[in-house]
Order: structure tokens, then C-alpha cells, then sequence
């Protein structure tokens, strides 16, 4: 049976892309989700394919993890449906813009800072006395390899990143006795909606990113965050790299001509 079966799984950016695919897996697991992202219209359809996969229960509410108010509101919601979390997921980000640090834009660097950073520290604090008196829960942080090497034009995502991964070691120290396991899941090239935002809306230049190679679907991703937060309780995967076999390192994809 499903360790996860009948836990609270949290999702936030559950709109599209991995968090959307992480409440139909966390769902079809026997799981409760409670979905967060701006985009509320997408979340409610997002829920009833949760609920269809197997989900007990699946609730949304809007949420803007750039705005402490609004995660506030969320963590207050969230206590309406459950005094305990099992996994929180802090999966809202991504990247706006490629351009080099002479030709950044500070908007793009805000919502880089504001949503990949600031955002898993204030949802991380307001939900936290969910899950430190609860042995054994998660906190799953979406990194990424750009947190892990640079590369020209993501200056500001790649520190972002690199910023979610030391945010994860620290809370992992802090935490240590608690029993609430810290994890950061990092993968390499998916094809969500994440190329479409970076590239504002240009449908071919996100494509153009995935062009001759298989990517990660967020599946893939889904179905490892299902793996993480199953494990028994005393196992903690602190750092998970997941890639495309394509894509070797970060600047070395391989691509069919
Ligand atoms: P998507 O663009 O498909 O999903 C991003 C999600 O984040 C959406 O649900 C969006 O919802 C939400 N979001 C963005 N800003 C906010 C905000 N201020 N408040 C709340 N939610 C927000 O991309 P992915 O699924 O690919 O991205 C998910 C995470 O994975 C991100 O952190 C990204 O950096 C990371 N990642 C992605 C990779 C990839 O190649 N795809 C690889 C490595 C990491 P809404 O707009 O409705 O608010
Ligand atoms: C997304 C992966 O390589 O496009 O985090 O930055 S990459």
C-alpha cells in the first residue's frame, strides 16, 4: 500500500508544468493535495484531474509566492483543511529572460529572486509548524542544474537556483532532530511551460530550446517527487540531479539532426 495514501500533500505553481503533473501523481498515490498558483482557473482544473487520478480531496487557493500577505492568506487557508502537512512542495518559480548581466532587466530579475528565493523561504516559514511536529514529513524544493553550473544568459536564474540550493542545506541542519526530511529535487531540460515563460510567449523559441532532442516531461519529474516522498522515514535524499540522457551536462545536448 501507498505510504502516501490519505497524507496532505502541498504543491505550490500546481497551474502547469511539474506541480500540475505532481497533484495527478500525489493524487493517483492516495494522496490529499492542496494547490496553490496564481492562475486559479488552471488549478481548478488541475484539481478534479487530481481528484480522477485517485485524490481523496484536492483544494486550491490562489496564492502569489512573491507576496508575503498572500502566503500568509494560503498557510491560513491550509489550516482550515488540516492541522498537519506530510509534504510540502516548493516548486513556483522560473526563469524570465536570457539576457546577458549588461542587458538584464530588473523586472526579470525580481520575479527570478522573488518566486525561486524569497518564495521557498516565506512559504518554508509559514508552513513549517505544519510539519515539525509531524516525523517523517517532507519539505521537496524544485532546484534545478542551473543552480549548479552557470551558464551565459541565466545569471540571474542560475543564482536563483543556486540560492534554493543553500536555502535547502541550510533548513536540512536546522531541522536536523526533528525528523522532517529536506530534500532538493534538480532536474536539467523539461518541456513545460517553462521555456514559454522565459521566452515571454515565443512559442518558437521555446521550442527551438527541446529541438532534436527528448526532454524530461513533468511527468518524470512528478513520478521522482512521488519516489522521494515515499521512502521510509528514516531516508533522506537530501540532492537529486535528474536529466535528460540527452543532456549530458548542462551546455553538452545532444541533438538529431
Ligand atoms: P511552468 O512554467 O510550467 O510552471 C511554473 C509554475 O509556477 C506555474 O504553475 C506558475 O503558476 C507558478 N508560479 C510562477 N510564479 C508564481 C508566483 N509568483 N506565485 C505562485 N506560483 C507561481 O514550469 P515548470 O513546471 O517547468 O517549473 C516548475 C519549477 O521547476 C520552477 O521552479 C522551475 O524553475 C523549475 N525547473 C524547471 C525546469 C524545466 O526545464 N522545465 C528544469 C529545472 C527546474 P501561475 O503562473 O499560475 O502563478
Ligand atoms: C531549467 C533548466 O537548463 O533551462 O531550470 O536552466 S535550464
Amino acid at each position: 500500500m501507498s505510504r502516501l495514501k490519505n497524507q496532505w500533500v502541498l504543491i505550490t505553481g500546481a497551474s502547469s508544468g511539474f506541480g500540475a503533473a505532481a497533484a495527478r501523481a500525489f493524487g493517483a498515490a492516495g494522496a490529499n493535495v492542496l494547490l496553490g498558483a496564481r492562475r486559479v482557473d488552471r488549478l481548478e482544473e488541475v484539481a478534479v484531474e487530481a481528484r480522477q487520478a485517485g485524490a481523496p480531496a484536492a483544494h486550491v487557493h490562489a496564492l502569489d509566492v512573491a507576496s508575503t500577505a498572500s502566503v500568509e492568506k494560503f498557510a491560513a487557508w491550509t489550516r482550515t483543511h488540516t492541522a498537519r502537512l506530510d509534504v510540502l512542495i516548493n516548486n513556483a518559480g522560473g526563469a524570465k529572460g536570457f539576457d546577458t548581466v549588461a542587458q538584464g532587466k530588473d523586472e526579470d530579475w525580481e520575479f527570478m529572486m522573488q518566486t525561486n528565493v524569497l518564495g521557498v523561504l516565506r512559504m518554508t516559514r509559514a508552513l513549517l509548524p505544519l510539519l515539525t511536529g509531524n516525523p517523517g514529513s517532507s519539505i521537496l524544493n524544485i532546484g534545478s542544474i542551473a543552480g549548479r553550473t552557470a551558464y551565459e544568459g541565466g545569471s540571474a536564474y542560475c543564482a536563483a537556483k543556486a540560492g534554493e540550493l543553500q536555502i535547502t542545506r541550510a533548513l536540512r541542519l536546522e531541522l536536523s532532530g526533528t525528523g522532517v526530511r529536506v530534500a532538493t529535487i534538480d532536474p536539467g531540460f523539461a518541456e513545460t511551460e517553462f521555456s514559454l515563460v522565459r521566452f515571454k510567449g515565443d512559442e518558437a523559441r521555446a521550442k527551438k530550446v527541446y529541438e532534436g532532442m527528448f526532454p524530461l516531461t513533468a511527468e518524470d519529474v512528478a513520478e521522482t517527487l512521488v519516489w522521494v516522498a515515499s521512502r521510509p522515514a528514516h531516508v533522506c535524499i537530501d540532492e537529486l540531479v535528474i536529466k535528460p540522457t540527452d543532456q549530458a551536462a548542462i551546455h553538452k545536448v545532444f541533438r538529431r539532426t
